[in-house]
């Protein structure tokens, strides 16, 4: 009932409704810090995050960089997008004979104290199933599972190379 009635809320000023809206955004502060989640995710953090465009249906890749304060080596080991079917970690490889592909990989190890880039030519995450138009400007929103941290979200800004 009252779910209901905040849903199809319109700008009457109703003490109730405002109420449950000042309760609601409490609720979503609480919930943003994470409790305990977020102490581990805040040694794990992420930097220069872009997305290459990429047309509906289609599939394009994003980079960046993922740093590690913690004491001890995380993993990446998924990723996920409410805006693509899938998330792939990959790596650009050129074999003996100079002929470049791609590989999926089961991880990216993230060292204690360090970082890893994941930028074009080299490792990334290969973004397949667009659920929107990509064009520069906008933005792709990721979610990465890590092994110890749980999940990061992160929202790419899309732009040309
Ligand atoms: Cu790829």
């Amino acid at each position: 009932m009252s779910t209901h009635a905040f849903r199809t809320l319109s700008f009457r000023p109703v003490r109730t409704v405002l109420a449950a809206l000042a309760a609601l955004a409490v609720v979503a502060t609480l919930a943003g810090c994470g409790g305990a989640g977020a102490t581990a995710s805040a040694a794990l953090t992420t930097s220069g995050a872009w997305a290459r465009p990429g047309p509906v249906g289609g599939e394009t890749a994003a980079y960046l960089v993922i740093a590690n304060a913690a004491g001890t080596a995380d993993t990446l080991i998924s990723a996920t997008s409410p805006d693509a079917d899938s998330v792939g970690l990959h790596q650009t490889m050129t074999d003996a004979s100079g002929m470049t592909g791609m590989q999926p990989m089961t991880g990216i190890d993230i060292p204690a104290g360090g970082s890893v880039t994941l930028e074009p030519g080299g490792t990334h995450l290969m973004v397949m199933g667009l659920a929107k138009d990509l064009a520069a400007g906008g933005t792709l929103d990721l979610e990465l599972h890590f092994k110890n941290a749980g999940t990061v979200t992160v929202k790419a800004p899309v732009k040309q190379p």
